[in-house]
């Protein structure tokens, strides 16, 4: 190489300042190799020369791989994490609403029930009340029957099965013993049951009932107009001997539901009233 740079016909120009000037241009050289050779003593170890101007950014690369790693497993575990947190919310959230969703249900059956009774109560207070009702008019009329029937009782009045009897101490016709009653707020006495035909023939009476065919021969109709259904004649009465059409009940009699007798209306006899108490 020496010759072939000394053989050249034209001389090397130096173009650079005498100062600058080295004649010991491989000397120059080498002194500055030796001058950027780094030592031991700096702790770089020795190496080829292209290598050793990388090694920096390759350690840079490495470590802004690693940093995008670390950021890149960071971002993954923020999502997860977020994820996750999401996920939890939507669960504690859902199972707020079911939870309402069972309160509201439990309530609403609870506030059915109360109100069933409620309803139930209610009617039944209307009932009790109602008959509480009933059974204050109902003391209220006993009270008003218990003053009538001590009233007549005082005047002379007997009292029987819910009716009040008036019994004659003087003598009329069958008009005007009816009258006599209809007077007293009553009216002959109508004879319902066996039991108070029994009561009447144990008074020991011939009297008039109120039993009467003035109307209609044969046909026997009550004071009040029902019809007579079952009768307690005496043995071949009614016989209407001579126009006989008013009834008299007397105690001559061995049985005690077989005691009337159909009679001539003008004649004089007791009477018996009757007033339902
Ligand atoms: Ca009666
Ligand atoms: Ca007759
Ligand atoms: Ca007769």
């Amino acid at each position: 190489m020496s010759e072939g740079v000394y053989e050249n016909p034209e001389p090397f120009k130096d173009d650079e300042p005498d100062a600058m000037k080295n004649t010991d241009i491989d000397g120059q050289i080498y002194s500055n190799v030796r001058a950027f050779k780094p030592s031991p003593r700096d702790g770089i170890v020795a190496s080829e020369p292209d290598s050793s101007g990388k090694r920096p950014f390759l350690v840079a690369a490495v470590c802004l791989g690693l940093l995008c790693v670390l950021l890149l497993a960071g971002i993954i575990g923020l999502s997860v994490y977020y994820n996750r947190a999401i996920k939890d919310s939507e669960d504690k959230r859902n199972n707020l609403s079911q939870s309402c969703s069972l309160y509201k249900t439990n309530a609403t059956a609870e506030r059915d029930q109360l109100q069933t009774r409620y309803n139930n109560l209610t009617e039944e207070r209307d009932q009790l009340q109602t008959r509480y009702n009933n059974l204050t008019e109902e003391k209220g009329h006993i009270q008003l029957k218990l003053f009538v029937i001590e009233q007549h009782c005082q005047e002379g009045w007997r009292y029987f099965d819910s009716s009040l009897y008036f019994l004659s101490t003087e003598t009329k016709t069958w008009e005007k013993s009816r009258q006599d009653c209809q007077g007293r707020g009553a009216d002959l006495v109508i004879i319902n049951s066996r039991e108070e035909q029994t009561f009447l023939f144990n008074l020991h009476l011939r009297a008039w009932i109120g039993l009467t065919d003035s109307v209609t021969e044969g046909i026997w109709k009550w004071v009040d107009g029902t019809p007579l259904t079952t009768g307690y004649w005496g043995k071949g009465q009614p016989d209407d001997y001579g126009q006989e059409d008013c009834v008299e009940i007397y105690y001559g009699q061995d049985d005690p539901v077989k005691t009337w007798n159909d009679e001539n209306c003008h004649k004089y006899h007791d009477w018996i009233c009757e007033k339902v108490v």
